[in-house]
């Protein structure tokens, strides 16, 4: 049986188990991080040297750390030509907006945005700060709006490794009290990612308990 170590509010832990929920593998999810603790111990350091979640487990061979590396071997291991192509032109199309996602994307929602308004006190925010990465956040996803004008998802034709790295933090995007650019075809992509049960139960979880008042 697959074992994800990690809490479910952490949003790398997200992506790992909407992933399994949509190739259809059943797992254990052991609660490690945050509050919970237990990341930093010497067992733990043997599976993430980095003390850092999600860590997975698949039998007794196979340890990875790091969200994307995870995601990647769960697709190619378990995942058919439809969510994970093997032409390489076809699988390059989600790899991009993948690693956009996580490199330009979430370094602003997540490092800059949602650490200011849900992990930093009222009173040491920087406003300014978040003001102009709000207005970053703008900028960036108007470069998205015309792909998803063109196809139903950033994969291409099916929800691929792109959508699995970029839309899970979509559900942080859309519940932060912040100002949104008005992107009609953005919105309609998170309307079809809400609908999917497997978005719902894995990515759609509360993180009231990671506020910092
Ligand atoms: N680049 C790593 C980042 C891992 C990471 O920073 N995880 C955070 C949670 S999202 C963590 O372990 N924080 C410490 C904790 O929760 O105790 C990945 O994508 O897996």
């Amino acid at each position: 049986m697959i074992k994800v170590w990690g809490r479910a509010t952490s949003s790398n832990v997200q992506t790992v188990l909407w992933t399994l929920a949509e190739l259809g593998q059943e797992f254990d999810r052991v609660n490690v991080g945050g509050a919970f603790g237990g990341n930093n111990t010497a067992d733990y350091l043997t599976m993430n040297p980095h003390g850092l979640i999600p860590v997975l487990q698949d039998g007794p061979d196979v340890t990875l750390w790091e969200s994307t590396a995870i995601t990647r071997y769960l697709l190619a291991t378990y995942g058919d030509e439809a969510i994970y192509p093997k032409d390489p032109a076809e699988r390059a199309k989600g790899d991009m907006w993948a690693d956009w996602a996580k490199g330009s994307f979430a370094s602003v929602l997540m490092y800059k945005v949602f650490w200011t308004l849900v992990r930093t006190p009222a009173a040491d925010r920087d406003m300014a700060m978040l003001a102009e990465a709000v207005a970053q956040l703008k900028s960036l996803l108007s470069k998205i709006e015309p792909v998803l004008e063109q196809q139903d998802w950033i994969s291409g034709d099916n929800l691929g490794y792109g959508d699995l790295i970029f839309g899970h933090l979509l559900y942080r995007y859309f519940t932060l009290p912040i100002d949104r650019a008005d992107l009609p075809a953005l919105s309609a992509y998170y309307d079809k990612l809400t609908a999917r049960p497997s978005y719902a139960e894995n990515v759609m979880v509360s993180y009231e308990s990671l506020r910092v008042e």
